[in-house]
């Protein structure tokens, strides 16, 4: 802990002050979760039933994980007696950075739990890096990750006062946020993939919300887990969809009332996790000058990728 001081550091304005950022191997991390990274890098081993949950913060990291995890716990629970109904799905997919201990039980027990990173992919665990286990990496418009990051960064950290949209989103375009430089994070998985197409499956945020159907398909069959015809017959796909909506899932009790990692001192309100879902919240807050500023770095960042982050 006392280490990660001596890193290259900022200290956000926008945010009073009240949160740093620290620079270890060219991403930006807040304390608590480069701590767990530089341990998981130091004990984590990858085991042959992983499959990584990889994203972005405010990219659809909870939406993914209440999908996978109602994929691969269906013949155990339905609809009605999902945990997710009960569980905010942070808590029932585990997180590389802070839930190592679960994990290893997990492999201990060869269970099949998937997890989730927040890591850049030069960040991850050599065993991760060195092994052909799969990644799901989900992304989304650039546009509306700095939206949803400046809300929920303002709500944990000064709740009860104003934060300047114009410094945070300067801040996020000079590539320093959680985890950032947001478009690292995506160029590295992206480049990874290019050596090893069949480890990786992408998934859009804005196309998952226009054809769920098809994407939790490509999903539950990339992970090892494909729906029967009987299963596809009897709605199963359809029922795990609308269990994991938005709409769903904000409006149970667990998610409007409950506490993230309530035995910490900076616990999250679950209810965090669920802000709008709204594609294009952005207009609401970009001025001419931000769209056209987002747009030329979109350009010049993912120009030749072919991915599309407008
Ligand atoms: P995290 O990185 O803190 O886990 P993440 O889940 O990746 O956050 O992103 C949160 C966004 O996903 C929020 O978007 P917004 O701020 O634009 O509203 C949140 O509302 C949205 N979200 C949460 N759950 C779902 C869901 N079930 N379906 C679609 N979007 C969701």
């Amino acid at each position: 802990m006392e280490k990660i001081k001596t890193y290259p550091q900022h200290t956000c304005s926008w945010l009073k002050g009240r949160f740093t950022l620290y620079k270890y191997q060219e991403a930006w991390n807040h304390e608590d979760w480069l701590d767990g990274e530089i341990f998981a890098q130091q004990n984590f081993i990858a085991h042959p039933n992983d499959v990584f949950l990889c994203s972005y913060p405010k990219s659809g990291t909870t939406w993914l994980k209440a999908l996978t995890f109602a994929i691969v716990t269906r013949e155990k629970f339905d609809e009605s007696t999902s945990p997710l109904l009960k569980t905010l799905p942070h808590r029932c997919i585990p997180f590389l950075e802070k839930d190592l201990v679960r994990i290893e039980e997990s492999h201990k027990n060869s269970s099949f739990l998937p997890v989730n990173t927040h890591l850049q992919y030069n960040s991850l665990p050599e065993s991760i890096i060195t092994s052909n286990y799969k990644i799901v990496y989900i992304y989304r418009n650039m546009k509306d990750v700095i939206v949803s990051y400046y809300h929920f960064m303002k709500e944990i950290v000064i709740p009860m006062e104003n934060a300047s949209f114009e410094e945070a989103f300067d801040e996020f375009c000079e590539g320093i946020s959680s985890c950032g430089p947001y478009w690292d994070h995506i160029l590295g998985y992206w480049k990874a993939s290019l050596s090893r197409p069949k480890r990786f499956l992408f998934l859009k945020y804005e196309d998952m919300k226009e054809d769920p159907t098809s994407n939790v398909k490509r999903l539950a069959e990339f992970i090892g887990r494909p729906f029967t015809i009987e299963e596809e017959k009897a709605n199963v796909i359809e029922k795990i969809i609308t269990l994991c909506s938005f709409e769903n899932l904000s409006n149970l009790d667990v998610n409007k009332s409950g506490k993230h990692r309530p035995e910490e001192c900076n616990a999250v309100e679950n209810r965090l996790f669920f802000r709008k879902a709204k594609d294009g919240d952005w207009k609401n807050y970009f001025t001419q000058e931000m769209i056209e500023k987002v747009d030329k770095l979109i350009d010049e960042k993912f120009g030749v990728t072919g991915l599309v982050l407008k």
